[in-house]
């Protein structure tokens, strides 16, 4: 299989409720290592442009101002097909909708107070994470 990387974010409804080093212990433990992570208070221009593929959305204004409601953790997961990987670990973006034992399952608020987001590709991952990251910020 191949070694990939994928941009994560805990978002502002986990940070809140303290649940960082519980949803890391789900990466860690199916196998995803976090060669890169920092805590952020994204500013509303931070937040508009890593969402600027969603902006005609009508949900977007929500979730940018969702976004910057508090601190984030944006990290970088690393392992064997880590995009897909990482989606199964979070589940379902509408938590109602998502599997049991999945991130969003047990601790997302709603669908979309969800907890974590993962990239969606892999081209997609490795804009994400230089759009949070230095090459020197990771280290794997
Ligand atoms: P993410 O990008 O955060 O990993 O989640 P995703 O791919 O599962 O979902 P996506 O369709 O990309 O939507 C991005 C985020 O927007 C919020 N959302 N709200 N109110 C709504 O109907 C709605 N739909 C999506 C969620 O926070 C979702 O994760
Ligand atoms: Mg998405």
């Amino acid at each position: 299989m191949a070694t990939e990387r994928t941009l994560s974010i805990i978002k502002p409804d986990a940070t809140r409720r303290n649940l960082t080093g519980q949803i890391n212990a789900r990466f860690e433990g199916r196998g995803l290592r976090i060669v890169a992570q920092k805590r952020l208070q994204l500013t509303k221009a931070q937040a508009e442009g890593f969402y600027a593929v969603h902006a005609e959305r009508p949900f977007f204004n929500d979730l940018v101002s969702f976004m910057i409601s508090g601190p984030v953790v944006v990290q970088v997961l690393e392992g064997d097909n880590a995009v897909a990987a990482n989606r199964e670990i979070m589940g379902a973006t509408n938590p109602a909708n998502a599997a049991e034992g999945t991130i969003r399952k047990d601790f997302a608020e709603s669908i979309e107070a969800n907890s974590v987001h993962g990239s969606d590709s892999a081209e997609n991952a490795a804009n994400e994470i230089a759009y949070f990251f230095a090459q020197t910020e990771i280290v794997g």
